[in-house]
C-alpha cells in the first residue's frame, strides 16, 4: 500500500486519493504462480493534472500497478482513450481512475443523491397515480375476466352503477347469459329485466277486505319517517279509499312525537289512541272496533335495545298485526341495512317499506333489499310531503330504472 500511496502522489499529484485497494492474482495459469498483486481504485482532479485531461471522459477505471512501482501501467486492463485534441504526455504513465479530488468526488456523490431522492419521489407519485388507476377499475377488469356476451357486461355495469350488489350483479348477468343463449329470440335486456322483476318478486301493498278490521304495525331504526308513513297512509285510505281509519300511538314518552302525530291525525279526522303501557294497548285496539283499518305507530330506537325488542313482541301478541311493515331509509348504506334486518329476524312475518328515496338517485339498495330479505316490498316514500310522497312499488319500473341508459359512467 505504501508503495501504490507513493506511485499515486508522484503520478496523480497530492489531491489524488485512493478509494479502494483489494488484493487480486494475475490472471491465467500464470497468476498461480506469480505473487499477489494490490489493485487500487483512485480520484484524483484532472483539472489539476493537466496531462491527464483527455481521460477526463472516461468512466471509472482501476489501476493495477505491478509490483515494480516503476512500471505502473503493466496491469492497466483499459486502454487510455486518446483524442488528437488533447495533448499527451509520454511521462505518464497508462492508468486509469475516477478523474475528480475529493470535493469533486463528494459534489457528485451529493448530486446524485440529490438526483436520486428526486427520482424516488416521482418514482413514489407514479406509484400512487397507478395504484388509484388500478383500483378505480378493478371492477372492470373482473367483470372483463367473466366476458358476459352481447351486451349483457353493458347491462351489468348499468346494475354495478345503481349500485346493486355486485355478487347479485354478477348472479343476474350469468343468468341473462344463460337465458339468451338457450332462447336466442330473447333480446338480452329483456332477458335482464324479466330476472329483476322476478327478485323483487310482487309487490305488497296494504289490501283491505271490507267488513274486516286490520291492524298495522310499522317498525323500524329511529328517524326512517314511521310516523310521517303512517300519517301519508292513513290518509291514503281514509281520504281516497274512503276506509274508516285509526292510528295508535306507543311513541307517548317523547313529547314531541305526540305532538307530531297528535297534529296530523287532527288534520285527518282519524281518531288517536295513546298507549303508555302495553297492557293499555288491548283497549285502545278495542275502542276502534269500528276502525277498519288501524296503524300503530312505535318509537325509534336502536334495533339492538332489548326493551324495544320485549315491547314490539309484545305488540305483536296483543295486537295480531295482519300487515307488519319494517320501514328503512333508501339512504342507509346496504351494509348498516343488512344489520336491521338481522336484528328484526324475530319478527316472523313483515314486507318492507322503503323511505327517502328522494334523497338518492340509485334504485340498486332496493333490490339488494329483496336479495337480502327475501320479503316483498310494500311502499316507497319519495319524499316529505303528507300526504302526496308515497308511492305503490311497480316491480316492472324498478327493473327500468336499473337498466336505464344513463351515457358514459362517470
Ligand atoms: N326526504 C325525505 N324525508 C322523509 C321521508 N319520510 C320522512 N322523512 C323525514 O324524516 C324525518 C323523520 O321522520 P319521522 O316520521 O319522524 O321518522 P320516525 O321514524 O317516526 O322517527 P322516530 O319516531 O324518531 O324514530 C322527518 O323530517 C320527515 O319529514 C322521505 O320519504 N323523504
Ligand atoms: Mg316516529
Amino acid at each position: 500500500m505504501s508503495e501504490i500511496m507513493e506511485t499515486v502522489s508522484r503520478e496523480l499529484g497530492s489531491d489524488a486519493v485512493i478509494l479502494s485497494n483489494r488484493k487480486v492474482r494475475q490472471k491465467g495459469f500464470n497468476g498461480l504462480f506469480s505473487p499477489q498483486l494490490t489493485e487500487a481504485t483512485v480520484a484524483y482532479d484532472p483539472q489539476q493534472t493537466p496531462a491527464a485531461k483527455n481521460f477526463a471522459s472516461n468512466s471509472a477505471r482501476t489501476w493495477k500497478p505491478s509490483l515494480n512501482p516503476t512500471q505502473p501501467s503493466l496491469n492497466a486492463p483499459i486502454p487510455p482513450h486518446t483524442s488528437s485534441n488533447a495533448p499527451s504526455s509520454p511521462s505518464l504513465p497508462q492508468y486509469s481512475g475516477i478523474r475528480a479530488s475529493e470535493e469533486r468526488a463528494q459534489k457528485l456523490l451529493d448530486n446524485s443523491h440529490e438526483q436520486f431522492t428526486n427520482l424516488d419521489r416521482r418514482i413514489s407519485s407514479l406509484e400512487k397515480i397507478l395504484s388509484e388507476f388500478v383500483n378505480k377499475f378493478q371492477y372492470v377488469k373482473r367483470d372483463i375476466t367473466y366476458e358476459y356476451s352481447n351486451g349483457v357486461n353493458e347491462l351489468f355495469m348499468r346494475l354495478v352503477a345503481q349500485q346493486v350488489d355486485e355478487a347479485l350483479a354478477h348472479q343476474i348477468a350469468k343468468e341473462t347469459d344463460q337465458l339468451i343463449t338457450t332462447n336466442p329470440e330473447v333480446r338480452s335486456r329483456e332477458a335482464m329485466e324479466h330476472l329483476i322483476v322476478e327478485r323483487l318478486g310482487p309487490a305488497a301493498p296494504i289490501i283491505h277486505k271490507k267488513f274486516t278490521q286490520k291492524v298495522v304495525l310499522m317498525l323500524g331504526p329511529t328517524g326512517v319517517g314511521k310516523t310521517t308513513t303512517i300519517v301519508k297512509l292513513a290518509a291514503e285510505f281514509s281520504i281516497k279509499m274512503k276506509k274508516r281509519v285509526g292510528i295508535i300511538n306507543t311513541d307517548t314518552y317523547r313529547i314531541a312525537a305526540q305532538e307530531q302525530i297528535k297534529t296530523y291525525s287532527d288534520i285527518l279526522g282519524v281518531p288517536l289512541g295513546a298507549v303508555y303501557q302495553m297492557s293499555e294497548l288491548e283497549d285502545e285496539i278495542k275502542k276502534m272496533a269500528d276502525r277498519e283499518l288501524i296503524f300503530i305507530d312505535i318509537a325509534g330506537k336502536s334495533p339492538g335495545d332489548l326493551q324495544h325488542r320485549e315491547d314490539i313482541e309484545e305488540i305483536l301478541k296483543i295486537a295480531r298485526p295482519e300487515d307488519v311493515l319494517l320501514c328503512v331509509s333508501a339512504t342507509t348504506n346496504f351494509s348498516s341495512m343488512k344489520e336491521t334486518f338481522d336484528s328484526y329476524s324475530y319478527v316472523p312475518n313483515y314486507n318492507i317499506l322503503v323511505t327517502k328515496l328522494d334523497e338518492t338517485k340509485y334504485r340498486g339498495i332496493l333490490l339488494n333489499i329483496c336479495w337480502y330479505t327475501r320479503k316483498r316490498l310494500s311502499y316507497l316514500s319519495i319524499g316529505q310531503s303528507v300526504p302526496d310522497d308515497i308511492a305503490e312499488v311497480k316491480p316492472s319500473e324498478i327493473a327500468g330504472e336499473l337498466l336505464k341508459d344513463r351515457g358514459q359512467p362517470q
